[in-house]
């Protein structure tokens, strides 16, 4: 039993450890973006495996990648090379798995009020809770209810919001936050919100008091949000869901967002209702000394415009972005049959960062959060 104890207090530590090269290995990643062009051959990447995430990165798109790594003789792990290799097929001792994904491909809560996005607030919520599945009629009171939790004044925004003085009714009692979330978490403590234990954070039955033929199940909207970024949408990395939320992207059966991910992935370039420019790219990848990574993400707005018909520049001004400075690293490190696992957020900048509570690694890479799974 002994021996089983140390083996897992080794793993363990290691494991942990993995975490650290897993955040420099994502480091190395965002450093690369700038040195790749996408012009890059198929003889570059099959030299260099680092080349077509960077590749994507560099486009504003999620990026996941691995490490596999192997024991030398001591027992040391070691990064898989030509070297390392213990063998054909043979399970690695460890791996590393990262994940790279733009911040600004989900809504900044703290950016959803009047403060942030004006009027358009109200059109955002609206969207994002029709789509969830909440009956109009009941929206007011989230919508309102989140304004008054934000806003720093004690007066409520309609008979729908709720301000200290609701909060302090309740048992138990606590006072409004009268500032920005700390969390998308911290929802729930929101008028509305907390309705059914707060089931509009992860889904589940909206009403489950009514008779069963008239229950609304809603889905979960905690993931539509994060508290960092713009608080436009990047429409090269905006997972579906999300884009479905963008209110000028409504229509009848999502079609504009099936297009959208249809045209940066290239998925409909042998079709003929691709735009020009993605039956071209992909004509372009097939001759010698092409591309090897495929190029059909959005370049800049105008470029999205061109593409994707009906969305006026307004709208686009309002709520799209391709730019990027935040991202979110999901990092695991394995060792054995041991995981551990941490979400970041990190800034990659000039190193002269505003956030003065914010650490900084050697380089420009600055985390803004850092939260291991326990
Ligand atoms: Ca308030």
């Amino acid at each position: 039993m002994e021996g089983k104890a140390a083996t897992y207090v080794r793993n363990r530590h290691q494991a942990n450890a993995l975490l650290e090269s897993g955040l420099v290995l994502a480091e190395m990643l965002m450093e690369r973006q700038e040195d790749v062009s996408g012009e890059e051959t198929e003889e570059d990447v099959a030299k260099d495996r680092w080349i077509e995430p960077a590749i994507r990165l560099k486009r504003g798109q999620r990026v996941e990648v691995s490490q596999r790594l192997y024991r030398d003789e001591l027992g040391k792990l070691q990064f898989e090379t030509a070297n390392v290799l213990a063998g054909e097929g043979e399970e690695p001792d460890a791996e590393i798995f990262i994940t790279i994904e733009p911040e600004p491909a989900r809504w900044n809560l703290n950016k959803l009020a009047r403060a942030g996005f004006g009027d358009q607030a109200d059109l955002i919520w609206n969207r994002i809770l029709t789509v969830a599945g909440v009956p109009e009629e009941e929206q007011s009171e989230l919508v309102d209810s989140f304004y008054d939790w934000v806003d720093d004044d004690s007066v409520t925004v309609s008979a729908d919001g709720a301000e200290s003085d609701y909060y302090e009714a309740l048992t138990p009692p606590y006072t409004c936050k009268n500032g920005p979330l700390d969390t998308v978490g911290e929802l729930v403590y929101i008028r509305g919100f907390n309705r059914n234990n707060g089931v509009i954070l992860k889904g589940g039955i909206w009403n489950p008091e009514e008779s069963e033929n008239r229950q609304i199940s809603v889905s979960g909207i905690e993931n539509l949000f994060s508290l960092y970024g713009s608080g436009k949408i990047n429409v090269n990395a905006a997972p579906r869901e999300v884009l479905l939320t963008v209110p000028c992207f409504e229509d009848v059966d999502g079609l504009i967002v099936d297009t959208i991910i249809e045209e940066r992935e290239g998925l409909n370039a042998d079709s003929p209702t691709a735009s020009a420019k993605a039956r071209q790219n992909a004509r372009g990848t097939s001759g010698f000394g092409a591309p090897a990574v495929e190029d059909y993400h959005f370049a800049d707005i105008s470029d999205f415009l061109a593409r994707i018909p009906g969305i006026s520049q307004e709208d686009a001004n309002i709520y799209l972005t391709v730019d990027c400075d935040v991202y979110k690293l999901e990092l695991e490190g394995r060792v054995g049959r041991v995981r551990r696992k941490v979400t970041a957020v990190v800034q990659k900048g000039s190193g002269d960062s505003k956030t003065s509570s914010a650490t900084s690694t050697q380089s420009n890479l600055v985390i803004l959060r850092w939260q291991e799974e326990t």
